[in-house]
């Protein structure tokens, strides 16, 4: 007899089918899915294909344009083609109603990247579908964000070392990686990433609802972010991936079942692979334990299959390592109460109780006068907070330190000194303080404030508008041990005073309105 196929770097752990027990249990989950809105409508679902039609047919023009400015001739401009490919939650088939499309715009050698930031950008900015168009061109991964139609577009841009994209042409193939810079690298690596775990899973609809259930689980116990040190989008994926790897038959509820109690009792910091690390044809770092003492220090890795592999997991510190650890736990007890008929899938999803968890918390408050600034303030602050959590997990008696996944963000229009004072250290004031929610930067409450508050002119016009963003520490403390008398203090004084030298060492800081504030509170 033939042995059972393997998927991925070892033999499957069982290719029993699933049982009619199972299947139904299947079914339950994916209603439960529906009722939390996880499925966009078939309309909307419409309309991305109809947008991403025509974003394949603007890189096209956009290609031919620029070779025509290039005085390539009529035909050889045609030719030249230009394609797209999606990456992301919408590629995975994951996506919720009102995801963004993570977009990759392909083209030959001679269209350069400044012109996707010129020319295409110009092309987009004409098209009466296109609002809210910003790009970053400096950043790591450059970028154009979008609306088209509507739907939120992160469009990306890799020039290949070829003279022409054709229809067929896949983005597999590691040569493609020979000759290009860095940035196109990373810029093609969101997209080989998800291609290849999607070759690899054996069962694609079993995977897409049990990636969905995980998903929807880590953002209600608050452990899904790759800034904070748990797990993004890319990690939840492989590891589902992994799972469905070793039970190839399996059926979505089955899988959500092993996924807890496997990674509850993973041997961490063995890695999770989707299949063995490849090597290539670049002088890049592939991830390699044996050879880099940093690729050893991770605690959770969990490997891109695409070379150059990468860990995916290397914000993931002891403290948030162990919080996961507890919730694949909780949630590994709840699903073998579902499987045999004593529980219910939405008991899975209830919300963590963050602000409840603890006795003692940090806050962290960010704050500068304008809304541009506070965005680059806040993310910078945010993407160090995870060297406060390391170096809180050294402080005696402090057994973790966990952070809250999302940054809060307000707006108060003050009218004092000490009004301004007070909120930067991270008060509110009761009529004049406002939170703002994700993409309204720039509502404008002043209107509303001098209605309601019945102002002077005068008090209008000397109101100081301040944006401050507010993150958060769980602070888990060692139980006094019974008996015990005297106080004890936890000494946070190092890990703080560092923490805060790191951030406004930041070389873009503008000291006279930005500002960082620390403090302990209670629960
Ligand atoms: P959503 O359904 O969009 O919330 P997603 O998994 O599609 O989930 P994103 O759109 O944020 O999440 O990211 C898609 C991919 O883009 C994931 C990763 O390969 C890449 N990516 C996202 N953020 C960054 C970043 N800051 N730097 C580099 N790559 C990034
Ligand atoms: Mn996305
Ligand atoms: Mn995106």
């Amino acid at each position: 007899q033939e042995p059972p196929k393997q998927w991925g770097v070892t033999a499957p752990i069982s290719v029993a089918m699933p049982t009619d027990e199972q299947l139904e249990l299947t079914k339950d989950l994916l209603k439960t899915l529906h009722d939390h809105g996880l499925f966009e409508s078939e309309q909307e679902a419409q309309k991305r294909v109809v947008v991403l039609g025509k974003l394949n047919k603007l890189v096209k023009e956009f290609v031919y344009k620029v070779s025509k400015m290039k005085g390539h001739p009529d035909s050889l401009a045609k030719a030249a083609g230009g394609k797209i490919f999606t990456f992301g939650s919408y590629r995975l088939g994951v996506h919720g109603a009102g995801a963004d499309i993570d977009t990759l715009c392909v083209v030959p050698k001679h269209v350069e990247r400044d012109h996707f930031f010129t020319v295409m950008y110009d092309m987009l900015k004409e098209r009466p579908e296109v609002t809210e168009l910003t790009s970053i061109q400096d950043a790591y991964v450059p970028v154009i964000n979008m609306y088209f139609s509507g739907i939120p577009i992160d469009l990306l841009c890799a020039p290949l070392a070829v003279s022409r994209v054709p229809d067929d042409l896949e983005l597999s193939d590691n040569n493609y990686l020979k000759n290009v810079d860095e940035r196109c690298i990373r810029s093609l690596n969101g997209s080989r990433v998800t291609d290849e775990i999607l070759r690899l899973v054996p069962n694609i609809d079993a995977f897409r609802t049990a990636l969905r259930t995980i998903k929807l689980w880590a953002k209600r116990r608050l452990i899904y972010s790759n800034v904070m040190g748990f797990l993004g989008g890319v990690a939840w994926a492989m590891l589902v991936a992994r799972i469905c790897q070793l039970y190839p038959n399996a059926c979505a509820a089955s899988i959500v079942d092993r996924f807890f109690r496997i990674l509850f009792q993973w041997k961490w910091p063995q890695p999770v692979l989707l299949k063995p690390i490849e090597d290539g044809p670049l002088q890049v770092r592939v991830w390699n334990p044996k050879l880099y003492p940093a690729d050893k220090s991770h605690r959770m890795p969990i490997i891109t299959p695409a070379y150059p592999s990468m860990c995916s997991t290397h914000n993931v510190t002891s403290s948030t390592r162990t919080i996961m650890i507890k919730e694949f736990k909780r949630a590994s007890d709840l699903v073998e109460q579902i499987m045999c008929g004593k529980g219910k899938w939405v008991d899975l999803f209830e919300n963590s109780n963050f602000f409840q968890d603890y006795k003692h918390y940090l806050q962290i408050v960010a704050s500068s006068q304008s809304s541009e600034a506070q965005l680059k303030w806040s993310g910078l602050v945010e993407s160090k907070l995870r060297q406060l959590i390391i170096k809180l997990e050294y402080v005696e008696m402090l057994i973790l330190a966990h952070p809250y996944t999302k940054g809060v963000d307000k707006v108060h229009y003050c009218l004092t000194e000490q009004e301004q004072q007070d909120v930067v250290k991270g008060a509110e004031l009761p009529d004049r303080s406002f939170t703002i929610s994700e993409g309204n930067m720039d509502e404008n409450h002043l209107e509303q404030i001098k209605e309601k508050l019945e102002l002077t002119e005068e008090q209008v016009n000397s109101i100081k508008t301040v944006y401050t963003t507010w993150f958060f520490i769980g602070l888990y403390v060692e139980p006094k041990p019974a008996g015990s008398g005297g106080t004890r203090r936890l000494d946070l004084v190092y890990p703080t005073q560092e923490f805060l030298k790191l951030v406004r060492n930041w070389d873009k800081l503008e000291e006279d309105t930005m500002a960082i504030n620390i403090k302990t509170i209670k629960r």
